[in-house]
C-alpha cells in the first residue's frame, strides 16, 4: 500500500499536478505513511528524475519549474506532519540555516529546517540567495551553535567556502560549527573548505547536527 502511494506521489510530480500531490500527500499521512519516506521517495525522486531529463536536455525549465511547485503543494503538507510529530521535543541548539548567493534552491533546505526543527533544534531560516556578508552577520547577532549551508549548483557551492573564510576573517569559526549541504556536496568538499561536516539528505542533516551538539 505505502508503495502505491509513494509512486502516485512520483506521478503528481511528474505530471505537474500540484492538487494531486497535495491530496495524495494528505492520505499519505491519514493511511500512516512515513511523511519523511513520502517527501523523499515519493515527491524528491520524482523531481530529481526530471532534474535530470533537464541536464539531458529531455526537460524544459517551464518543466522543471511546474514539477518543483507540484513537489513544494505537497511538500506543504508533509512538513506540516513532521512538525507535528515533533512538537514536543526539547531545545537541543540553535541551528541558523540559508541556501548560499546566486543560488534560490530551497526545497531540500526546507525540508533539512523542518526536520531539525522536528527533532528539537530553534532553526533560524534566513531563505535563498543570502550574500556572505548576511551570513557573517547574522551568525553575529544570533549565535548559533551549527550553521547551515545550502547550495544545489557546482557554480554556488564556492561560496560555502567564501562564508567560511568571512567567517574566520570575523574571528566567528571558532564558536559556530558549520555543515554544508545539497547535491553537489561531498566529504572531500567539506575537508576542502574546511567545513565540520556536510549532511546528504535531511536524514543525515539531523544526524550530524545531533553528532555535532554531542547529544547521544
Ligand atoms: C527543483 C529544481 C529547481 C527549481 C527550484 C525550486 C525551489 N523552490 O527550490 C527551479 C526550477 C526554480 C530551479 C532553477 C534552476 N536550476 Co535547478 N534543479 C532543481 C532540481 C530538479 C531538484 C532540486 C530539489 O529540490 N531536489 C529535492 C530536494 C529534496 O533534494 P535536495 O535539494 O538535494 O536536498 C537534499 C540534500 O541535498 C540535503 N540538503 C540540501 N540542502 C542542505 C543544507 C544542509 C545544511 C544540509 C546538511 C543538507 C542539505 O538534504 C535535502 C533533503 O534530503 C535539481 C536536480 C537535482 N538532482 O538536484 C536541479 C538543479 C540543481 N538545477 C540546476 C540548474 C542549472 C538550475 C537553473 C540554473 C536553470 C536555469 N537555466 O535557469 C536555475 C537556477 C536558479 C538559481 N539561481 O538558483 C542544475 C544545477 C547544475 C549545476 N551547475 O550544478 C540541476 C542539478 C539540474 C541539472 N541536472 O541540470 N531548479
Amino acid at each position: 500500500m505505502s508503495g502505491d502511494i509513494l509512486k502516485q506521489l512520483g506521478e503528481a510530480v511528474f505530471n505537474f499536478d500540484d492538487e494531486l500531490a497535495k491530496s495524495l500527500s494528505q492520505r499519505a499521512v491519514e493511511e500512516g505513511v512515513d511523511p519523511v519516506v513520502a517527501l523523499e521517495e515519493g515527491l524528491a525522486r520524482a523531481l530529481r528524475n526530471v532534474g535530470d531529463r533537464f541536464a539531458r536536455g529531455d526537460a524544459f525549465i517551464t518543466e522543471l519549474i511546474a514539477a518543483a511547485q507540484a513537489m513544494e503543494a505537497g511538500a506543504e503538507v508533509l512538513n506540516e506532519e513532521i512538525a507535528k510529530r515533533g512538537a514536543s521535543r526539547r531545545a537541543i541548539g540553535r541551528f541558523l540555516i540559508g541556501t548560499v548567493e546566486g543560488d534560490i534552491h530551497s526545497i531540500g533546505k526546507n525540508i533539512v529546517a523542518t526536520m531539525l526543527n522536528a527533532t528539537g533544534f530553534e532553526v533560524i531560516d534566513i531563505g535563498v540567495d543570502v550574500t556572505t556578508e548576511t551570513f557573517v552577520e547574522k551568525v553575529r547577532e544570533q549565535k548559533p551553535d551549527i550553521l547551515g549551508l545550502s547550495a544545489l549548483m557546482t557554480t554556488t557551492m564556492t561560496k560555502q567556502r567564501d562564508v567560511i573564510e568571512a567567517l574566520r576573517a570575523a574571528g566567528l569559526r571558532e564558536g559556530v560549527k558549520v555543515i554544508v549541504g545539497g547535491a553537489p556536496v561531498t566529504k572531500d568538499w567539506v575537508e576542502e573548505i574546511g567545513a565540520d561536516a556536510c549532511g546528504l539528505d535531511a536524514g543525515s542533516a539531523v544526524q550530524t547536527a545531533l553528532d555535532l551538539m554531542e547529544v547521544k
